[in-house]
């Protein structure tokens, strides 16, 4: 009998629920700006990497970027429903967005916040994130490694 909680493939075969991968504002400019602050990669590099390494860890995942607070947390509820994880990287929103917080603490599943830099060998007013009061886990100075390496983490705590 199929899982009434994972939809099914026109072939039939039973689709895991998706990791959704979500980035704030800003972070659609990723690899064309601030080499020095955010590497060289484009946010489509880090989706290409992370929908192979999610194939590897027998895992799917939906990969989206907005500017637009209220789109966020409009795939925040969509994740509710459809979705095992969240992982989020919400940009300057991390700092502002008490909005974004209330929203991921709808989600039952595990979450984990991704920050390229390491917001706390930067400015003041980007060391506190509101987000991280949810977060299961904060990955912050990896670069955009920090989200494999949240692919990774996530695939144990949906596992758990
Ligand atoms: O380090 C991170 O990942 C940040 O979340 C990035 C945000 C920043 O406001 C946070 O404090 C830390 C900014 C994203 C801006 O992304 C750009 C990428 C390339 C070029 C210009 C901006």
């Amino acid at each position: 009998m199929q899982s009434p909680h994972y939809p099914v493939s026109k072939h039939g075969d039973i689709m895991p629920k998706p990791i959704y991968i979500l980035n704030g504002p800003n972070l659609n400019l990723l690899g064309q700006r601030q080499p020095e602050i955010y590497g060289h990669e484009t946010l489509e590099d880090v989706a290409d990497t992370c929908a192979a390494l999610a194939e590897d860890l027998g895992l799917t995942i939906r990969a989206l970027q907005s500017n637009h607070e209220g789109q966020l947390i409009d795939w925040i509820h969509e994740a509710r429903l459809k979705g095992a994880g969240i992982i989020i990287n919400p940009g300057a929103y991390s700092h502002t967005s008490i909005a974004i917080l209330d929203a991921l603490n709808t989600f039952d599943g595990p979450v984990i916040e991704v920050h390229i830099s390491n917001i706390h060998k930067r400015e003041v007013f980007r060391h506190h994130s509101h987000v991280s009061a949810r977060a299961d886990a904060v990955i912050a100075g990896c670069g955009t490694e920090g989200y494999s390496l949240a692919l990774r983490r996530i695939k144990s705590l949906v596992a758990a």
